[in-house]
Formats: C-alpha cells, structure tokens, sequence
C-alpha cells in the first residue's frame, strides 16, 4: 500500500473503530443505569454485535434509510442518532426523541432516515420494504437496510418481502443479525437450513459473513448497495454473531442459565470492538493513546447525554394521547 492509501484504510478503521466505541459506551453506561432502577423501560443491548451496524451504516448515504428492532440502539447510533435524545428518551423524559412516550423501542429519527427501532419481531421488513418501494416508484437512488434478528427470519414476513422485492427489483437489503439465540431458545433448535440461503429460493443473493469483522460487513453490504443501486434489486446478508449480554436486561429473574458459560467465553474473547482495536495498533500502528483518547471523548459524551436527560422534564400526564396521528410523516 502506498502512504495515502495507508492513511485513507486507517482513517477509515479509526472512524468505523469511533462509532463502534459510541455504541459500546452508550451501552455499557444503560446497562449500568438499568440495574440501578433509573431506567423505566425494558432494554435490549447490543453489546458484542456493533461491527454489523457499523460495518453497514458505513456504506450509507443520506437519504439512505434503515429499520431497526428491539435491539436498536447500535442501529440508531451508527445511522447517527443524536444519543442526547436517545438518552433522554430511555428516562422518559420530554426531551426525548419520542417525547419521554415511546421508550428504546420506539426511537426513529425520519430526518436522518432511521425508520424506527421496533417492539414486533420482523416489524421492519415491511416497513423498509415499502420505503424501498417508494424510492422505486419516485426513481429516487435511495437504498434502505432492514436489520432483522435470527428469530425475525422465521417470520412469514420476510419471505413476502423477499418475493416482492425481487418481483419489482427493489433497492433494499434484508442484513439478519444472526446472534444464534431467538430470546432464550437457541437458533438452530428452531430454524432449518441457512438463513442466507433462503433467499436463493427468491433468486436474490444471500451471503453469509462474519458478523465480528465490520470489514468483511461493510464488504458484503457495499456489494449488495451498489447492486441495489444499480437498480438490480434486493439480497440478503446473514451476519453472524453474538451478544454479550443478556436478552433483555433482567432477564436472570426468570431465565436460568440457558448458555453455556465456555460458549459466552469463547465469542468474548472475539469481541469485535477488542479486534478492531488491536488491528489498528498492531497493524495500521495507531499509538494507544490516540485509541485511549477516542474511548475517552466518546465516555464523556454518554455521561453529558445522562447529566442533560436526568435534568429534563418528564411529560405531562395531559400529553398523554398527543402525537398519536400525524398528517404527514415523510
Ligand atoms: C411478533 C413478535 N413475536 C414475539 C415477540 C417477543 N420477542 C421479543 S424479542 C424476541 C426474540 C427475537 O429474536 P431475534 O429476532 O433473533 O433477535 P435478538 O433478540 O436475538 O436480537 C421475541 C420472540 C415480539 N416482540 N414480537
Ligand atoms: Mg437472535
């Protein structure tokens, strides 16, 4: 590699490494507040999976679109949620993105094309399948990714999609987060076959990557982007994975050990962010302390977005019912 390209290839892991670290710090800093009872609503973290929504939203554009799901908050940040709002929001104060109503599954952001995280499983493949639609109708070259877990493939919804999009070629990508656990039951004890190649039944492509390298994420992503693009139409990308932590946070109350330890040990010990770190010193030699230096701005901006939620207003009881109906939400 010649000297430009060594800087462009770290220039871009520092950012893709940034994004990650503002994930994982948004994360660990909820868990933290969960446990200590300030959080009034459930939430799903993502801690562990951050290589794919940042591996994808890295090839994004404006205009570009995502749908998220109960585990969203990693979508929303590496699509550039303001995590102030999102914050404020998981507090249920009235300066959050929903006003304090909707709580973690609920946050969308339509101005940067974040269609909205999503309490249905397999919610956001309509959704996104219609913004896809639309963008086709009006020849705009807007592509949209929908973000699915393993359990939401099993869902007849994403087999409707699939048909459709393809039938009419529309821009989208269909990136199920294969974390091999569908709440507490293991994937494979429920879904047949491989989810990537359900798609090949559609005569669309379905890949499957290694859902801990977010280069190898932004690789499939981009080539399934300049194909939509190119207006040839839908694919799928099964990312796999792995979360840290648990289902929902709280969930040990009624549980029980469903993973074995040595299993949760071994993806540990492949976390993405711990990976990309090393690479970057190892072989792109970024100092320490520039990467101490990004973990530490990015730690301060989650404590300033937690002080600026704990001093927000809660709603109003009488706002209850507000927003409900919009006229116009595009
Ligand atoms: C339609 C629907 N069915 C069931 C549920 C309950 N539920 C919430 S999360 C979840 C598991 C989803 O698994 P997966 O799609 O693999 O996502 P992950 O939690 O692993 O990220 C289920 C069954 C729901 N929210 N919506
Ligand atoms: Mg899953």
């Amino acid at each position: 590699m010649s000297m430009t390209q060594t800087a462009q290839a770290t220039g871009l892991a520092l950012s893709l490494y940034e994004r990650m670290i503002r994930i994982r710090a948004f994360e660990q800093k909820v868990q933290q507040l969960f446990k200590l009872g300030k959080l009034p609503g459930f939430v799903h973290l993502y801690i562990g999976e951050e290589a794919v929504a940042v591996g994808a939203c890295s090839v994004l554009r404006d205009g570009d679109r995502i749908t998220s799901t109960h585990r969203g908050h990693g979508h929303l940040i590496a699509k550039g949620a303001d995590v102030e709002r999102m914050m404020a929001e998981l507090f249920g104060r009235r300066s959050g993105y929903c006003k304090g109503k909707g709580g973690s599954m609920h946050i969308f952001d339509f101005g940067l094309g974040i269609l909205g995280a999503n309490g249905i499983v397999g919610g956001g493949i309509p959704i996104a399948t219609g913004a896809a639609l639309a963008d086709r109708v009006l020849d705009r070259d807007n592509v949209t990714i929908a973000f699915f877990g393993d359990g939401a493939a099993n869902q007849g919804v994403l087999h409707e999609a699939l048909n459709l999009s393809a039938v009419w070629s529309l821009p989208i990508i269909y990136l199920c987060e294969n974390n091999q656990y569908t709440e507490w039951m293991r994937t494979e004890d429920i879904t047949s076959g491989r989810i990537a190649d359900r798609a090949h039944a559609f005569g669309v492509p379905g890949v499957q990557v290694d859902g801990n390298d977010v280069f190898a994420v932004r690789e499939a992503v981009s080539t399934a982007v300049d194909r939509a693009r190119r207006g040839e139409g839908p694919s799928l990308i099964e990312a796999v994975t792995y979360r840290h932590l648990a289902h929902n946070e709280g969930e040990e109350v009624f549980s029980g050990v469903y993973r074995p330890p040595d299993e949760v040990d071994s993806w540990k010990a492949r976390d993405p962010v711990v990976a990309l770190r090393r690479r970057l010193e190892d072989v792109l030699d970024v100092p320490a302390a520039e990467l101490d230096e990004i973990e530490r701005r990015q730690s301060d901006e989650i404590e300033l977005a937690v002080k600026t939620a704990e001093a927000s207003a809660f709603p109003d009881p009488e706002e209850a019912l507000d927003d409900l109906f919009a006229e116009r939400i595009v």
